[in-house]
């Protein structure tokens, strides 16, 4: 068995294991696939081969007289650039275009997942749902104003505190006219420092609605429309900025109606699941079914049911954005990142994985199959085609009641597992959970409350900058490892890390999310600074969409002096190593666009369109301040991020202080001895 397995992996028709990833749950789960005969993304990555052209972002299929594909010749452009399509797009307008429906794809869906958000918000504003409540007035108070609803009224001359309901409800309805209003521009960039604000105002580049924007970049990438990539890009930025207004509301009113999280202990990795306990896996990224799936699943009423069946619990975790929505307010454990999605079934303790929106492979129910895991689609926008998949629609209306019915049916499939169990007994404890109001509590407690503890650390030079690695797990490069390199070359060069999304989960599953890693992989000045306020090097804020709270907690650094005027201006930088979905490109976009330096590990659809590719460099940095890059080493890449941190400081002045500090501390002599 064993030798015919290492025979067909060495004919490259099974992925390696270890060349699949670093990680050790994976490894065993992918040599468990082989076992067990199914495939796995890891052996379509083997055998499916990228489209050589379609890495350069130079095939057109915009109309029906192509595809027109211009890829970059081998020996390079001499002179002038003549490649066009039939309608005459040229490589940039081609790479240009493809990279502005990017970002549209990923605004899309940020802002539909807001927007959702946005529509039970309403109907528990205005109880129309028994379901779900304000569970965070405080939250709901601190936004309101942001979004021109007032907190205070005028009673008998005198200004009283406004009815929390009343409020509520002219919040949701602010919140849902963000999508379709006319004659004004989205909120969210008004929280953005002056300068910055006042610069996107300049430059046109305000969403006037978030649907608005998604529609025109399918319009003017229709063919024979924009042909200008400058002025595409300028639609692109748009489009992420209203990408970002979208998010910024899902995060704000996820928060009011389920908490804002604070920090909490769980664990991550596919060892969360337990061979005696009924596993139910929630996996997608919206809140709304899968915070009603953890009151289902924690009820008395399903505990007993459990126990009936023969089971010693249930025991809930999660996958991708969804998996950091209920750890972040409840403490459910990450089973694992997006590419462990296969292999938590593989296991062959999956119970029932129950699925919403984005990131969910098709294959899943193929691996569904050779299980009893019950595969649970439960959107109207997200359905499957395979016959052993179950479609619950969930509807906030009956919300628990559906609940009830999904994690009954979970408890009633465990007599049916078959005799194949195999757990992976890999997992990691970690400290999650930190939204930009708990950090400011962790810097200066609850009345003295400041990002200028921060500030201060900075500009001493302890902590030498902040850097952002968020994003997503790629089937062409070694799962996890770019995000694990980076992040230990930036906290052993004392740059602290705040990450969501995927990066996240993968962070939690090495241990770097523990607030004992500091002594052992931090730089001497992040490893004081994390001893003293008892916080991990590496900081979790959530989902994807709650990137907010990362351009959220850079704007408080702004606004707590010392650090320039404008986000361009301090020591912060933005990074996505194992990218590969539509989202991390809009992202991508909005970061650059608010002044900050973007590396992207992996490959970048660009390099059929050298013009077009330095536009995205040199170019954005014109505009914004801030520009994309792209490098696949990951030790190059964190340097590269490094790099743009100290030319922070030294534009700061800074840069002396740090040196000084590096010069007093002992203990950087013991490290470097
Ligand atoms: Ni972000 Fe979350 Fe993960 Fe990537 Fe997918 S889950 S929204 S897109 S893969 S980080």
């Amino acid at each position: 068995m064993v030798e015919k397995l290492e025979k067909a992996v060495k004919e490259a028709k099974l992925a390696d294991p270890i060349e699949a990833s670093v990680d050790k749950a994976t490894q065993q789960m992918i040599i468990r696939s082989h076992e067990l005969g199914i495939e796995t993304v890891f052996d379509r990555a083997v055998t499916m081969k990228q489209c050589n052209i379609g890495l350069q972002g130079t095939c057109c299929k915009n109309c029906a007289m192509g595809p027109c594909r211009l890829p970059l010749p081998k020996s390079g452009i001499e002179g002038e650039d003549t490649r066009k399509g039939l309608c005459g797009a040229t490589a940039n307008t081609i790479a240009a275009r493809n990279f502005t429906r990017m970002i549209a794809g990923g605004a899309a869906a940020h802002s539909d997942h807001g927007r959702a958000v946005a529509e039970v918000f309403y109907q528990a504003a205005n109880k129309l749902t028994d379901d779900y409540k304000i569970k965070d007035p405080i939250k709901l108070l601190a936004i309101a104003p942001h979004y021109g609803v007032d907190t205070k009224v005028e009673v008998d001359g005198k200004m009283v505190d406004r009815d929390i309901d009343e409020i509520a409800v002219e919040l949701a309805d602010v919140a849902l006219a963000e999508w379709g209003k006319s004659g004004s521009t989205t909120l969210v960039p008004k929280r953005f420092p002056k300068v910055r604000y006042e610069l996107w105002e300049k430059l046109g580049i305000l969403p006037r609605n978030i649907d608005r924007e998604i529609v025109e970049v399918m319009h003017r990438t229709h063919i024979g429309v924009d042909q200008d990539y400058k002025n595409l890009m300028k639609q692109g930025a748009r489009c992420a900025l209203a990408d970002l207004s979208g998010s910024w509301i899902a995060t704000d009113l996820q928060d009011v109606m389920f908490g804002t999280p604070s920090p909490l202990i769980s664990e991550a990795n596919l060892g969360v699941m337990k061979k005696d306990h009924v596993n139910i896996i929630v996996h997608g990224h919206e809140p709304i079914l899968s915070e009603m799936i953890v009151a289902a699943s924690q009820s008395a009423e399903m505990h007993e049911l459990a126990i009936k069946v023969g089971a010693k619990g249930i025991q809930l975790s999660g996958i991708c954005c969804t998996a950091n929505e209920v750890l972040q307010r409840h403490g459910v454990p990450n089973a694992g990142n997006f590419l462990q999605q296969e292999l938590a079934i593989v296991t062959g303790a999956c119970d029932a994985m129950v699925v919403d929106v984005q990131c969910v492979f098709q294959n899943l129910a193929n691996v569904a199959k050779c299980f009893h895991t019950k595969l649970i689609t439960t959107h109207p926008i997200a359905k499957m085609e395979q016959s052993n998949v179950i479609h619950i629609e969930f509807d906030e209306h009956h919300a628990m009641e559906d609940a009830l019915r999904i994690v009954t049916m979970a408890v009633e499939n465990y007599k049916n597992r078959g005799a194949e169990v195999q757990i992976p007994p890999y997992k990691e404890s970690q400290v999650a959970g930190f939204s930009v109001e708990s950090i400011k509590y962790h810097l200066g407690g609850t009345f003295r409350g400041t990002y200028y503890t921060l500030n201060d650390n900075i500009i001493n030079g302890r902590i030498r900058g902040v850097a952002a690695v968020v994003g997503c797990n790629n089937a062409r490069q070694q799962h996890n490892n770019a995000h694990l390199t980076v992040i230990k070359e930036l906290i052993k060069n004392d740059v602290i890390v705040l990450t969501t999304g995927c990066g996240g989960i993968t962070a939690a599953m090495a241990g770097l999310l523990q607030p004992d890693s500091a002594a052992a992989y931090c730089g001497p000045g992040l490893a004081e600074i994390c001893e003293v306020v008892g916080i991990p090097p590496v900081l979790h804020m959530g989902s994807c969409v709650d990137n907010s709270r990362i351009l959220n907690a850079a704007i408080e650094v702004v606004n707590a002096g010392g650090m320039g005027q404008d986000l361009c201006d301090w020591p912060v930088a933005g990074s996505a190593p194992e990218w590969m979905s539509e989202k991390a490109i809009s992202i991508g976009q909005y970061v650059v666009c608010s002044g900050i330096y973007t590396v992207f590990g992996g490959t970048l659809p660009l390099d059929g369109a050298p013009v077009f590719k330095e536009y995205l460099n040199s170019g954005m940095e014109e505009l914004y301040g801030g520009m994309w890059a792209v490098e696949a080493d990951p030790i190059k890449h964190a340097h590269m991020l490094i790099a743009h941190i100290d030319k922070k400081r030294k534009e700061l002045g800074i840069d002396k202080a740090r040196e000084r500090v590096m010069m007093d501390m002992a203990d950087r002599q013991a490290l470097e001895g």
